[in-house]
């Protein structure tokens, strides 16, 4: 909605659409009608517009895409508004983002309070600025500023704004809307940005794709983002906007974009806890403690150091706490030596913790993480002593990466205090925590466990009990198959150039040599049943030793292993498998479908709250490429007749213990998505 007011000699258009005042149709019909308006009636000798509340505008309404569109469209308003013959001021109130700043740019001048962020994140929802964002923002701040932030879509405060004369002025915090009228009548007419001409040293775009090659190889947006600015140099505007125009409609009707929408939305649904009211008592955490100061105990605890919230930290030995303590500064210096942290941000945050030997030292935490080595009993044991000191309501979690909080809350009186919060190696550096619902959880200390983990700035996801929980229960099937395969006839390297080729940061066999090779080994060199075991027997434990399923050099460059390659084919000879060829397509069928399948039946069982939930799991916590959306959603977009088809062609490989999803069966039956 928009509301409009007279002050005297200048109309104010406020734009009112909470909660971030997106451009929706009816916002676009009621800018449009003000601005025609104002033209015709002769009171009017200048024009303001501004947003309601903390947001100029959030951009187009994103929901609306999938929708038949709304006349007027975007770029008809922002015209309008650059075509009034009254000089229209932008008072920018906060964040303007996407169409809200193309709104901005369609204005004659901008004024901006201090805290005010501008940007086009377009690029991120793999789409470009349509509203003329892509020939106006060269036009004031030149080709080369402007590339920078179109293809990286990341805002900029309103001082460098200034700086790069995006916007005229800044006006204080409380006093915008007075500063905006008052400049709105200082002003000579109007003046259009539309009207100006951007030149640009013609290596500008090469040289901008080729330095930008890493970030935006495989993606649509960006690359289009990079053609329509070169338009903006070349072209007069209104022939720049059909190059824009052009290029969003391909861009929008595209699977990156809308697997890159889908993640949108999915990203702020997983912070829905179904069935909870939002406005359930949370428990108040002022201070945690951190069993174990490994390095997933010691990663854990610098999510609150960081975030300002006292840790106490245990360990079982001096030698243990100071190695663990003493990687946690190190940790912290390297960060601040590469600026991204000031030293005295070091001292307060290292300042906040006690390291202590000392168990009792938990009794007054309002949380306590354990951390401890993978092990059920140590567990068990360990929460038995937590049940007997922590204090009344306090929350007990674990950071098990697999086994079941039910049985870890069963050796506890207070079942409905435990939880899982499953941090992501390296913990202060992973976004994703798997925040698990025992059976017997409260929920309030679900929902405290969620806006906890959000306030250390990670992305929680809800998830049910079960073998590895949501994300490594799916991971199984691929690391399984991915060694069957190499039994088989493939190579690591195959397997691997095929996940990297799919988009994903690395392959099974580069993960297994980066998390460790000897996770999980059972230590006895004799004992040497698995190609893993074999590795782990011979010490090829990973990139730590500079040898696992590749062999490394000193600057951790891989390179395939004529050993590895021996181990395999004496495996192939025990096992009397002669190697055959594999198809590309047969990996992707038995590392990712597989997956997929797994995923459906994690949803089956409601261990998953919704199947966007299990994207945002493999987008966070295992690198699933953000412009294929996520498993779940990509099944849908490829068809999921097509993966049934996919996993039937190579059913004799999926093992005895293969079961097809039913949930998978009939979604792809009924042809609908995938979900509970
Ligand atoms: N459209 C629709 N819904 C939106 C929205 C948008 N642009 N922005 C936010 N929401 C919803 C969001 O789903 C959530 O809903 C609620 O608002 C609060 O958001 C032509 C085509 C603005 C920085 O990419 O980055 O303009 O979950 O939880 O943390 O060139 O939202 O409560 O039901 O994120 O304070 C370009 C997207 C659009 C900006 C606020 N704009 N938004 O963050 O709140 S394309 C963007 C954001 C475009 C033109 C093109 C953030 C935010 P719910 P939130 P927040």
């Amino acid at each position: 909605m928009t509301h409009i007011q007279l002050h005297d000699d200048v109309l104010e258009i406020l734009i009112a659409n909470a909660p971030v005042n997106a451009l929706s149709a009816a916002v676009r019909q009621g800018l449009f009608k003000a601005i025609a308006d104002a033209q015709d009636d002769a009171a009017v000798k200048a024009i303001v517009i501004r947003g309601d509340g903390k947001f100029f505008s959030g951009g187009a309404d994103i929901a609306e895409f999938d929708e038949p569109s709304v006349e007027p469209w975007l770029p008809a308003v922002v015209d309008a508004i650059e075509a009034s013959a009254k000089p229209v001021v932008a008072a920018i109130n906060g964040t303007a983002l996407g169409g809200g700043l193309e709104v901005t740019l369609g204005c004659h001048y901008r004024i901006a309070v201090p805290s005010a962020r501008l940007g086009l994140p377009e690029v991120k929802l793999g789409i470009l600025p349509g509203a003329g964002g892509t020939q106006r923002l060269p036009r004031l701040i030149g080709a080369a500023a402007a590339l920078d932030m179109i293809v990286s879509g990341d805002p900029i405060p309103a001082s460098k704004a200034q700086e790069l004369g995006l916007i005229d002025r800044l006006a204080s915090e409380d006093s915008l809307l007075a500063e905006a009228i008052a400049f709105a009548r200082s002003v000579d007419g109007p003046r259009r940005t539309g009207d100006r001409k951007v030149s640009a040293d013609p290596e500008l775009f090469e040289r901008f794709a080729s330095d930008n090659a890493r970030k935006i190889t495989g993606l649509d947006a960006p690359k289009a983002c990079i053609e329509a600015v070169k338009a903006a140099v070349a072209l007069p505007i209104d022939q720049g906007q059909k190059v824009e125009q052009s290029l969003f409609a391909t861009l929008v009707a595209g699977d990156q974009s809308k697997a890159l929408r889908h993640v949108f939305f999915a990203e702020r649904a997983a912070a829905r806890i179904d069935g909870l009211p939002k406005d359930l008592a949370r428990r108040p955490i002022r201070k945690v403690g951190v069993i174990g100061a490994g390095t997933m105990g010691g990663g854990i605890s610098m999510n609150f150091l960081s975030a300002g919230i006292p840790v106490t930290i245990v360990e079982m030995t001096a030698e243990a706490l100071d190695r663990g303590t003493g990687l946690m500064r190190k940790n912290y210096e390297a960060t601040a030596a590469k600026g991204r942290l000031k030293p005295e941000q070091v001292e307060q945050a290292m300042g906040l913790l006690t390291p202590t030997l000392d168990f009792g030292a938990l009794a007054d935490c309002d949380l306590v993480i354990e951390a401890v080595y993978e092990d059920m009993d140590v567990k068990k044991e360990i929460f038995a002593r937590l049940d007997g000191i922590a204090k009344p309501g306090a929350m007990l979690a674990s950071n098990t990466s697999y086994l079941s909080i039910d049985e870890i809350a069963s050796a506890t009186t207070r079942p409905q205090d435990v939880l899982g919060l499953h941090f992501f190696s390296p913990a202060n550096v992973m976004k994703l925590v798997e925040v698990i619902r025992g059976a017997k959880t409260a929920p309030d200390a679900l929902a405290t466990g969620m806006d906890l983990a959000r306030r250390i700035g990670k992305v929680p996801v809800v998830s049910g009990v079960c073998y590895g929980f949501i994300g490594n229960r799916m991971l199984i099937p691929r690391q399984d198959h991915a060694m069957a395969l190499l039994l088989e006839g493939a190579t690591p390297e195959q397997i691997d150039r095929v996940h990297t080729g799919f988009g994903m940061p690395m392959g099974p066999f580069q993960m297994y040599d980066l998390a460790g090779v000897d996770i999980g080994w059972h230590r006895d060199p004799e004992r040497i049943e698995t190609i893993r075991e074999a590795l782990c027997a011979k010490g090829r434990w990973g990139q730590k030793t500079k040898a696992g399923f590749y062999d490394y050099d000193d600057r951790r460059k891989a390179s395939p292993s004529p050993v590895v390659a021996e181990i395999i084919d004496q495996f192939r000879a025990k096992a009397g498998v002669s190697p055959r060829a594999i198809s590309d397509a047969e990996i992707i069928v038995r590392t990712l479908y597989t997956v997929v399948n797994e995923g459906a039946a994690i949803l089956e069982e409601g261990i998953a709250q919704r199947a966007s939930d299990i994207d945002v799991v493999w987008i966070y916590g295992y690198g699933w490429p953000r412009h294929k959306g996520g498993p779940m959603i990509w099944a849908d977009m490829a068809g999921l007749q097509s993966i049934i088809d996919g996993l039937d062609r190579y059913s004799a490989h999926l093992g005895p213990d293969f079961r097809l999803s039913p949930l998978l069966q009939r979604c792809a039956r009924e042809g609908t998505p995938l979900d509970r």
